[in-house]
């Protein structure tokens, strides 16, 4: 009997009266599936997981909260409610009608595009699927859970683009999503950060912080996209990604919150003793922040990027919340770009506003990761401790742009080669700092409870105690 899959799928795109690409979905299911199962998270498929699932995008249908066998989450296709005569808002074609369809020249532009920003969902789930065997409490299991089938619905809401208006090469493309494996030697991740191992919790919550953010901004840049799915997809991803940053925001405010602590009981600073109460010490948080803020700042890509002018120019990816600005055209505008001078110093480049986009955005992302730094040094300061968390410069060991490989303090001055490589590791996890990280991630699986390393949340999920099983673990 054929399966219904409008009950299969749930979705608010008429799936059940287009038969072509209800194969098509019905084709690449059974492939999704056995990725989940074979590259999703390790065990626990058997577990009752407190989740929540969409079933609509309205207030009623969004968030349904219960216990889900993670194979039997929903992963439905979900597009935001269409604006009425929606207009292009910005670019070269600015307050033309947006495009229903792919228009023919833009077309090998937005598959890639969609391709990039669909392989990075799958690939978060395969760089976390290790870490329910060592989380530190059930809620954190639960909300390692939450993030990854939300990571996998995101690929779908890309797979359903690609399968609906890219034809056979979108198809093609969909099924690459789930060839293509974080790290792998011979076919890896599009993007560096997503081939990055995450092997402990710590890492997690960094990467949900820093590099779930990028994913904010990239999907406010898409979702004002002239290619409107593509716009009402990324809108309604967005309402489901601002749980992802809670989760690091949370997690990293959690850890500190802890370590205080321990400094408090112990009454000292000394790293060696903070780790030898089973906490972690404040300069090794600051080293992952390092290494997690610099490896996100490349996903913004290029900053002097003609790609980025060309993607404005069109219509195709804009600025986040565009409507904030005043010249949506921004044919003439320019930024002043630093750069290397080639000569150890730094030089001033005028360039064009549309070239410079990637920069600009990424200058919004940074005052955003800012926010979360002042919520921890404030708990730093409230226990009278002279710490501060600091990001370093965007120019600290970029691998993308005008800063790719050139060797710089944690400031950004350029410095020799020579001094970079002496102190990298200084300002990096070094190899024993992962090493008594991973030390200290024992699981806990008793309800309530939570290891040694993290405070507990201010409180549980959708108003159940923190004591809730919020998996039952088979
Ligand atoms: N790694 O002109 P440029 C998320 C390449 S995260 C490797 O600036 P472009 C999520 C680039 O391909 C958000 N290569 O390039 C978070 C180009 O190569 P070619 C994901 C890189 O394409 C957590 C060359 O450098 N969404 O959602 O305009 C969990 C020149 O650069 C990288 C998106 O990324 C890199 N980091 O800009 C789950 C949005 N950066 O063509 C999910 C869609 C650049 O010269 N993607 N290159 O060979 C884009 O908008 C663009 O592709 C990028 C790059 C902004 C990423």
């Amino acid at each position: 009997m054929a399966i219904d899959y409008t009950e299969r799928i749930p979705n608010n795109v008429e799936l059940a009266s287009d038969r072509t690409l209800q194969r098509a979905l019905e084709r690449w299911q059974p492939a999704f599936l056995s990725w989940w199962g074979e590259m999703g998270p390790t065990d626990f498929q058997a577990s009752d997981v407190y989740l929540r699932t969409a079933t609509s995008v309205d207030s009623k249908g969004w968030a349904q909260y219960g216990y889900v066998h993670m194979p039997d989450y929903r992963w439905g296709i979900f597009l935001a409610e269409p604006e009425a005569d929606r207009r292009i808002g910005f670019g070269d074609d600015f307050g033309k009608p947006v495009w229903q369809q792919v228009p023919g020249e833009y077309r090998s532009t937005l598959r890639r595009l969609i391709v990039t920003q669909g392989d990075t969902e799958p690939a978060s789930v395969e760089q976390q699927r290790l870490l329910g065997h060592t989380a530190p409490s059930l809620y954190d299991l639960r909300n390692l859970f939450q993030v990854n089938v939300e990571e996998g619905r995101h690929l779908w809401a890309m797979v359903y683009l690609l399968q609906a208006y890219f034809g056979r090469d979108g198809r093609e493309e969909a099924d690459e999503l789930l060839v293509r494996h974080s790290g792998s030697a011979d076919k890896p991740r599009i993007l560096a950060t997503f081939n990055e191992p995450i092997r402990d919790w710590l890492s997690f919550f960094m990467f949900t912080f820093f590099t779930d953010r990028d994913g904010k901004f990239q999907l406010k840049s898409l979702a004002e996209s002239s290619f409107d799915p593509l716009a009402r997809t990324c809108k309604f991803m967005l309402t489901e990604e601002a749980h992802h940053m809670f989760v690091g925001d949370t997690g990293i405010s959690r850890v500190t919150k802890r370590t205080l602590e321990v400094m408090q009981e112990l009454g000292t600073e000394d790293p060696a003793a903070i780790r030898a109460a089973g906490a972690i010490d404040l300069p090794t948080i600051q080293r992952y922040c390092n290494y997690w803020f610099s490896s996100s700042l490349d996903l913004f890509g290029a900053d002097a990027s003609s790609n980025a002018a060309t993607y404005f120019a069109n219509g195709i990816k804009g600025r986040p919340d565009e409507k904030r600005y005043e010249d949506h055209v921004a044919r003439d505008a320019t930024y002043a770009l630093e750069v290397p001078d080639g000569a150890g110093g730094v030089r001033v480049d005028q360039i064009p506003l549309r070239n410079a986009l990637n920069e600009f955005v990424r200058t919004s992302y940074v005052e955003d990761c800012l926010k979360g730094l002042a919520r921890w040094n404030r708990l730093i300061e409230a226990a009278g401790n002279g710490f501060r968390f600091t990001l370093p410069s965007t120019r600290f060991r970029r691998g993308i742009g005008s800063w790719a490989a050139v060797p710089t303090d944690l400031r950004g001055e350029p410095i020799a080669q020579s001094s970079y490589d002496a102190q990298l590791a200084s300002w990096l996890p070094s190899e024993g700092d992962r090493a008594f990280v991973e030390s200290v991630m024992q699981p806990v699986t008793e309800p309530g409870k939570m290891a040694a390393w993290i405070a507990p949340p201010d409180k549980g999920i959708k108003d159940r105690p923190l004591d809730y099983e919020y998996v039952r673990l088979a």
